[in-house]
């Protein structure tokens, strides 16, 4: 099954195009975890125990692991078994922001889809076509290329006019054209810049994207909503990171997320 295919059936068995961000950082982690002998495992099973009927995917943001050497990316490899194990119907996009030039890129493509066995990746453009062949030749996975970012610097580069339109704009063009190719190609665009999202849709009305910045970064779930959503009030991956899964800090805090990912959840599906 290709990862579209994964991704459409979860949000139709879920009714959710939540996904939560495993961004899971050992220093805001409820203390008493870590006296666990694998403190980063043990908070990513319990969210993910606590959420798995309320999400479209999980994404965990490889930095946060690599950060901790040997130790962190065992536990990344433990967090996506443990899904994979449990919960096999629920995609999980390895947020590693990837791409070099191509025999660079095949050694990525090996690390994040034979090593951490994630069904999607995101992937930076500047390098172009050739250096993502190598991801977009994995039929069966999902390739995010990083369209609009949500950072307020977003703009240094990607507003920058080429040709009568802005870089960023140009960039969804080629993601287009090149899902017309491999048909595995997506887009990340940020909720902070609902204008962009509105523009970018335009172009790719028929698109999955994966859109991070609601929560603590202050994207308007509403305005995102409006501008985002397909005409089948689909295709969006909403990412939700430190609003989910640090809402509490006591030994409460699966069932805090739970709530917060359920509040997310409704308030999402109130406008689809
Ligand atoms: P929260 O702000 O805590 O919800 O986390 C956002 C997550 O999305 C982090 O893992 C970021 O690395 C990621 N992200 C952005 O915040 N902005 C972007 O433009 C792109 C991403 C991403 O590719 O997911």
């Amino acid at each position: 099954m290709s990862f579209k295919q994964k991704l459409e059936k979860i949000v139709k068995k879920n009714n959710s195009l939540l996904c939560v961000g495993l961004d899971t950082d050992l220093e805001k982690i409820p203390q008493y975890l870590k006296n666990y002998e694998n403190p980063i495992f043990s908070f990513n099973k319990q969210i993910v125990d606590s959420t798995h009927n309320l999400v479209c995917a999980y994404k965990p943001q490889i930095a946060y692991y690599s950060a901790l050497g040997i130790k962190g990316m065992r536990s990344l490899l433990k967090t996506i078994e443990y899904v994979k194990t449990k919960h096999p119907e629920i995609p999980i996009i390895l947020d590693a922001k990837r791409a070099d030039i191509a025999s660079t890129s095949e050694q990525y493509a090996k690390e994040v889809f034979d090593v951490f066995m994630a069904d999607a990746v995101t992937v930076n453009p500047y390098f172009g076509l050739d250096a993502l062949i190598p991801f977009l030749q994995r039929k069966d996975k999902g390739i995010f290329v990083i369209g609009r970012t949500t950072n307020r610097s977003a703009n240094d580069f990607q507003d920058l006019m080429l040709n009568g339109k802005p870089l960023y704009m140009h960039v969804a063009e080629k993601v287009v054209r090149w899902n017309k190719t491999y048909n595995n190609c997506l887009m990340v665009v940020a909720a902070t810049w609902d204008n962009e999202l509105k523009k970018i849709r335009k172009i790719a009305p028929d698109m999955f994207f994966l859109v991070p910045g609601i929560g603590t970064q202050g994207g308007d779930l509403n305005k995102v909503l409006k501008n985002g959503l397909r005409k089948d009030k689909s295709g969006l991956i909403l990412n939700i990171s430190r609003a989910i899964i640090y809402s509490a800090s006591n030994k409460e805090f699966g069932k805090s997320a739970r709530q917060k990912a359920q509040e997310y959840k409704d308030l999402i599906n109130k406008y689809r």
